[in-house]
Formats: C-alpha cells, structure tokens, sequence
C-alpha cells in the first residue's frame, strides 16, 4: 500500500517549486535559467530546475577539486561506512524516491521502487568492496626486491546519466567512485532533473552528518552544453556516460582528444532467441516483461524476438494474447502495466517506427497507436506493438526507446539464430530459452552472443548489480555495477621496492660507473 501522495513525497524529498540546480552538497547555487519538469503520467508541471552556468561549473569543479585532497586520505572502508549510510538513507527514502522516479518519469511505481532497490543494493556491495580494492604481488626477476600494485583514488568522476533509470544509474556509478576514494559531478538527464536534486539532497544528509567537506557528491544540470563542460574538461579523469550511441560517440571523442577516460553505457538491440526447446510460458513472460516494462525504454529492453518455426505460430499466438491482457495507464496505479514514454518526441519516434517497418514490409501483428481521453492528456501514453519483420530491415538494425518488438523467423539450428542475434551495430544484452544444454552452450561459447549480457532462460532485462553491467560494439564497452567494475575508477600503479644494498638492473643490463 502507498503510505501517502505525491505532494507530499515531493515534501519529503525537499523539492519546491523551483528548485535550485547547481550542487557541491549543502552549498546550492541558482542561475536565471531553468529546466521545467512536466510529468509524462499527467502532463503536469512537477517542478523547476535551474541550470548551470561556466561560473557556477567553475565553484563545483574547485571545491571537488579541493575535497578529493582530503577525501582520497579517507581509509577506503570509512569511505564505505559513508556509502553504507547512503543505503540505510535509501532505504528510509525508498517509497518517496520511487514515487518520484514513476511520477517524473513514467515507470511504474514498482519499477520505481526496484529502482531505489538497486541503488540500496549497490550500496551494500559498495560497502564489501571497500575492504577489497586489491592488487596483485608480483615475483621480481630481480633479487632482495619485492614487487606489487597498487589502486589509488583516481580524482573528480563525472556522470552523465539518461531519463530512464534517472537514479540508479548515477549511484551504480558513485557508490563505487566514493568507495575508491573519488569525487563525483553528476548530471542527470535534462528531462528527469527532480530525481537529481532528490538524490543530492539525501547524500548531502549525509555528507553533514558526517562533516565531511562540500564537493564529494556535486549536482549539475543542464542540457548537451553543461555535459560538455566536463567532457572537455582536463580536471576529469574519468566521464561515466549513459545514453545514446550517438551521445556517446561525442563524448568519447572530446575525452579522447585531452586522452581522459570515458565509460560508456549505450544503445542495445537485444534478442532473445526462442528455440524449439524453449519453455513457452517462461518465454512469453521474459519477452512481454523484456518488452513493455518501462515501456520499453531500457538500454535492456527486449527488441527482437528470434524464433524457430517449428514453434513459430505457438510463440506468436502466445504473446498475442499476452499483449492482450496488458493494461496502460497511469504508472502510479499498481493495476498497469504499462506506463507512458518519456514525451511526444518519443511518441513521434515510437510512431515513426512502426510506419517504417510497415514501409520496410513487415506486417504487424499487434497494432500500436497513441492514446487519447481520460487519463491519458500527457499525450505520452502508447500501445505496446508486435510486428513481424526481418533482421535486416533498417528500422529492426536501429534502437527505438518505445515498445515495439519485431519478431524474426529462423529454420535452421542454433548458430543460424546466433548470427540474426549478433547481426546488429549493438551489443548490450542477450538471451537464449532452451533446455538443450547444446544450444545453451554454444550461445554462451567464444563464437556464442556477442553481447556484454548473455543469458539462458531469462529475458534480457533486469541485470543484478552484481555482475559487470555494459556491452560491446556500439553498446561502447564499458562496465559499471558489480563484478570488477571498480578498477575503472582508480588509477594502477606498480611499485617495485629494492631492498638491498646493491642496485641491479632489469633484464639483466649492466651499467658500472
Ligand atoms: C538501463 O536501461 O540503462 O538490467 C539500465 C536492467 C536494469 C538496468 C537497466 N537493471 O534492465
């Protein structure tokens, strides 16, 4: 049961009516300009946001730059201790928190609520790694010398993060940073900025209960410009960003270019391919989930269907009358299933695909269009569409955020699947339903998926935190969450300590004076 409304989870959060945009942490700057928050649940104005300007960037980047110098002394598991009270903050905050997130961006409230689960669960592991920042010792060829390495906080972490997982995302990404001992600037999403001022008021919490300096965690808003100010900028080593590849191509670029570092978070054209083994209940589940949950608007959502013949009809019959039962409205209300895409532009991207797959000569099998009347103003609110269509149609090879799912045949084994499954530019997540161990392996081998997710007997959507989260090809290769990811965020360095008297050199060189 939801314990109160919106007006006062607002309350709860600390949002006014205008907010300021410029954070280090209890310090808020404003400026003349702002960024209205109009839900895509009821069209409303939520709130306002003010953005960032050269100047205010300028105070942000200084007192980062001034609290890594003490926060990098922080022993790491103090670090964690910080972390560990950002998730016991989380976890009273939680019920606001995903409200907000379902309300300013239109996934349903539980999705919203397993929003704030994940960055609660990236706390916990955050807290366990911040013992376990290791390094490895080495043998030197050398004798009376000892060799090992070491991983030291990198510096002042940027984020750039999208609408569509407004929160997590940025705290996959600074529990892990703050544990490493680093400083981080967010920007979220131009369209879901009230989640970010939420979010920087609960870490300011606790950054003053435990005096610690202004500067670890520091709030920027604005749109492509502001972002760039990072990207470009040389006191940043490391820019996290998440969106589209075509975002992330220029941001690997202007890092590139000053030779910083960029992780990277894009685009996914994910597949399940459904064998003729496949347990068709657990399929439909996985695929409608994979397709319409968030309305389809995850880097995860499922796209592509890739079916065997054999089973073919059966699947298709499943899932159209799957999609028959889905109920659209107003996230919020736990009775839907489907909430609203993020604005009109996207309906107009969402529209514009399902014209072009028709043009390309797919057929529809589930037909879509944007709904009108009572409880749909926002213009937002769309129906989930299925059409058949062919691997290499130009619309199937793009990523649309909006639910449309293609369905693709395939008649030989595995492998014929495999390469409709790899032949995209993407590479973020995968899966095969099977219950021949053949098929399941040979998805998984070197010449299996090519993804960064490959998964038997799941969707494609949904990753736990604990594994490293990213994909290759155009998907840009990064990793964040769990796993190893953390390397990411701090800089190696190998040390090699001669304890003798005498002073050999490597391979075996011999210099004497
Ligand atoms: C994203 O869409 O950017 O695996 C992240 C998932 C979620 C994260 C998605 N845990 O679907």
């Amino acid at each position: 049961a939801q314990q109160f409304g919106m007006t006062e989870a607002l309350e709860i959060l600390g949002i006014k009516t205008l907010n300021q945009g410029t954070s280090t942490g209890s310090n808020w700057f404003s400026s003349n300009e702002k960024i209205d928050s109009f839900s895509p649940v009821d069209g409303k104005l939520v709130a306002s946001v003010t953005t960032t300007t050269p100047q205010d960037y300028e105070k942000v980047m200084q007192a980062a730059s001034e609290a890594f110098k003490t926060f990098r002394l922080m022993p790491a598991p103090k670090r964690g201790e910080i972390v560990r009270q950002f998730g016991e903050k989380l976890r009273k905050y939680k019920e606001p928190l995903g409200k907000l997130v379902s309300y300013e961006m239109g996934k349903s409230y539980q999705e919203g609520l397993g929003e704030v689960q994940e960055m609660i669960d990236i706390c916990d592991f955050a807290v366990g790694l911040s013992r376990q920042l290791h390094g490895l010792t080495m043998h030197s060829e050398r004798p009376g010398h000892r060799m090992y390495e070491q991983y030291h906080p990198l510096g002042i972490v940027g984020i750039i993060s999208a609408f569509n997982f407004p929160v997590a995302v940025w705290s996959w990404n600074t529990a892990l940073a703050w544990i490493c001992g680093d400083v981080c600037v967010w920007k979220p999403s131009e369209k879901t900025p009230l989640c970010g001022v939420a979010c920087q008021n609960i870490i300011a919490e606790v950054l003053k209960e435990n005096n610690l300096p202004e500067g670890i965690s520091c709030l920027i808003n604005g749109d492509y410009k502001v972002g760039e100010m990072m990207t470009h900028d040389k006191r940043v080593p490391l820019v996290s960003a998440t969106g589209s590849t075509r975002m992330g191509k220029i941001v690997a670029q202007a890092c590139a270019a000053r030779l910083g570092n960029s992780l990277l978070e894009l685009g996914g054209n994910n597949a399940i391919i459904v064998t003729p083994d496949a347990d068709i209940k657990m399929t439909v589940i996985g695929a409608v989930f994979g397709a319409v949950g968030t309305a389809g608007q995850r880097c995860t959502s499922t796209r592509r269907l890739i079916i065997h013949e054999s089973i073919y009809e059966k699947v298709k019959e499943a899932l159209v009358s799957a999609y028959g039962q889905l109920r659209i409205g107003n996230p919020l209300d736990q009775n839907n299933h489907v909430g609203p895409l993020i604005d009109t532009h996207a309906v107009e991207m969402y529209n514009k695909a399902l014209e072009k797959v028709v043009a390309e000569g797919g057929n529809i099998l589930v037909k879509g269009g944007v709904l009108q009347g009572e409880g749909y103003e926002s213009g937002c609110y769309v129906k989930p569409a299925i059409a058949e269509a062919q691997n290499h149609f130009e619309i199937v090879q793009h990523e649309t955020f909006a639910p449309v799912l293609y369905l693709l045949k395939y008649s030989g084994d595995v492998h014929e699947a495999i390469a409709i499954q790899n032949g995209v530019a993407q590479g973020l997540s995968s899966a095969i339903m099977t219950n021949n161990l053949r098929e399941a392996e040979a998805f998984l081998s070197h010449a299996g998926s090519d993804c960064g997710i490959a998964n038997v007997n799941i969707g494609t959507s949904g990753a736990e935190i604990g594994g490293a989260f990213g994909g290759e090809k155009e998907t840009g290769g990064g990793r964040e969450s769990g796993s190893d990811a953390w390397r990411v965020y701090m800089r190696r360095q190998t040390n090699t300590i001669n304890y003798t008297t005498n002073l050999p050199l490597a391979q075996g060189i011999k210099f004497d004076l």
